[in-house]
């Protein structure tokens, strides 16, 4: 009884290494972090949270801390459902004074194509605009052959200084894998003040 269970526990061990190994050529290693367990524990820790972004706090270019993105996670939540969340230095207002605030999400779902020069097809957000919140996603596949995005408004929720955002990934191309970035931004027509990573996308797969 003893030696299954302990069979069991090394076979379980074996593929969460396998698993993290897996991972580990596909992250960008400075994206990740963790911090309860051993250093080599916590390698492969970072590996199986190869989705989660930190970014330094008070390096936003608005002075808004709810514009200071410090962690972005995303992950597969249910059968088929993306969960985004978002953790900003500080709370967002009830009632920004601002006209526009978006809390952003880019997805890369193909490499192959920028839908009007730009790398993502998809969008995931939330927006502050004409006085209330909304969550969406913008899929932008179709500026690919002439047409305009498509948004759809999918559930979202703000508590505090975090934001989530869930989508089906129905509503996202259903791809198997794609890159990523969360941002900020106070309005569509102005330049991004945050981005998590600071450059660069995050693996997500499947
Ligand atoms: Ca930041």
């Amino acid at each position: 009884m003893y030696i299954n269970k302990l069979t069991v526990v090394a076979s379980l061990a074996i593929l969460s290494i396998l698993s993290c190994k897996k991972e580990l050529s596909t992250a960008s290693g400075s994206l990740v972090q963790g911090d309860r367990l051993t250093a080599f524990a916590k390698n492969l820790e970072a590996h199986t949270e190869s989705k989660v972004v930190h970014d330094a706090t008070g390096d936003s270019d608005s002075p808004a801390p709810y514009m200071d993105v410090v962690h972005a996670k995303v992950t597969e939540q249910g059968k088929g459902t993306l969960f985004f969340m978002m953790v900003l230095a500080g709370p967002i207002p009830e009632q920004p004074s601002a006209p526009d605030l978006l809390w952003i999400f880019h997805l890369d779902t193909d490499p192959a194509t920028a839908p009007r020069g730009l790398y993502n097809e998809y969008i995931v957000r939330v927006r502050w605009i004409s006085g209330a919140f909304v969550g969406q996603v913008v899929d932008r596949t179709p500026l690919l052959t002439g047409g305009a995005p498509i948004i759809t408004a999918v559930p979202f929720s703000i508590d505090g200084r975090t934001v989530k955002v869930f989508a089906h990934l129905g509503t996202l191309g259903n791809p198997s894998s794609f890159k990523w970035n969360a941002a900020t931004r106070p309005g569509v027509a102005v330049n991004y003040v945050d981005f998590a990573p600071d450059s660069g996308l995050v693996p997500w797969t499947r």
